[in-house]
């Protein structure tokens, strides 16, 4: 692997889990509103995927997207800023933790309806093929949102129309608190796409170079105008559903395997090991996380609130609360 690679994966986790932190210590003072999905332990899936990425391809995520929107270009500020519903956020303030969105860095949100995502990717995915561009469109969504009818809808148009879709299903083995076994008959996501004609495969989502091998390769596959394919990362989300869940219903023993296999701690002792990086970089990538994250918070605390929350809102204020003139 090259040094330099190994460098930004190691750069982009440890961002990530320290954001991701220091997003829930601000939850706690109550800095952030509503409802706050955080990605410790999915690390591998949204920098290995991203980073495969040209900076033509678009995305579109879930409600669990702070991550893959930094990794797009989103900076930390502008995303912290969004958490705090400030107007210096990457949607002025308006949308908060589930709603990112940066038309020019092509993250087109944030969505947090289960099964949103696949819809706008392959209206993405249309307008794409029809003005004949050469991007592609990455659309991410969790093991639970494979049971909407979104899904298979959309892999059957994405597959009937060739459409650039790289659909990456982020199995955190579940959808709030009911694990993936007792909510799909057919567990293997990846199967999934075989009545559409369209590949699916399976891999490590803990391993953030085998998730960039596994999306280098199905870029290739998906610009060649072979159409959509989908890539299920097996990965596991080490903190509550969101800040509202305690996740109770996993077994300590369980948390406590898959803390072993920590994707940002495994790519670190493998990165040492293979020579690809030094412990004095690490330490250098380490402040540098903490004087990121630490800006990002400051910036939020003191940038402004929004100055007109109705702007923007093209409902009349009457109708939508049902009244009458
Ligand atoms: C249509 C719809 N139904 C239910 C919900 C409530 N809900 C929010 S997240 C979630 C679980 C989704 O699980 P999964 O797709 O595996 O994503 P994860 O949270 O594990 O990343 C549910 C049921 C919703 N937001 N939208
Ligand atoms: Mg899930």
């Amino acid at each position: 692997m090259q040094r330099e690679l190994a460098r930004q994966f190691l750069y982009d986790m440890m961002l990530a889990r320290q954001f991701e932190q220091a997003a829930a210590d601000q939850y706690q003072q109550g800095n952030i509103a509503g409802f706050l999905h955080l990605y410790p332990g999915e690390e591998a899936v949204a920098v290995g995927s991203l980073r495969a990425a040209d900076a033509g391809d678009y995305v579109v995520s879930t409600y669990r997207e702070h991550v893959h929107a930094m990794v797009k270009g989103i900076t930390p500020r502008a995303v912290m800023a969004e958490l705090f519903g400030k107007a210096t956020g990457c949607s002025g303030g308006y949308g908060g933790s589930m709603h990112l969105f940066d038309r020019e860095k092509r993250f087109l949100g944030g969505y947090a309806i289960v099964g949103e995502t696949f819809p706008v990717a392959i209206g993405v995915g249309y307008w794409l093929r029809m003005t004949g561009q050469n991007d592609v469109v990455y659309c991410f969504f969790g093991d639970g949102a494979a049971n909407q009818g979104t899904f298979h809808e959309s892999l059957n148009m994405a597959a009937l129309w060739k459409l650039p879709v790289l659909f990456i299903c982020e199995n955190n083995h579940y959808q709030i608190g009911t694990e993936i076994h007792r909510h799909t008959a057919v567990p293997e996501i990846w199967r999934h796409t075989t009545p559409y004609g369209i590949p699916g495969k399976r891999v490590d989502g803990m391993d953030v170079a085998a998730v960039y091998d596994a999306t280098r390769d199905a870029l290739a596959f998906v610009r060649a105008g072979n159409g959509p394919m989908l890539l299920e990362c097996d990965t596991y989300r080490y903190r509550g559903h969101s800040m509202a869940d305690s996740g109770a219903y996993r077994s300590a023993l369980e948390v406590q395997e898959l803390m072993a296999r920590d994707p940002v701690r495994t790519f670190r002792e493998r990165a040492l090991a293979e020579g690809w990086i030094r412990e004095t970089e690490i330490a250098d990538i380490e402040k540098q996380v903490q004087e990121t994250v630490a800006d990002a918070v400051q910036f939020a605390e003191q940038s402004p609130d929004p100055d007109d929350v109705r702007k923007d809102v093209y409902a009349e204020p009457f109708r939508l609360y049902g009244g009458s003139r």
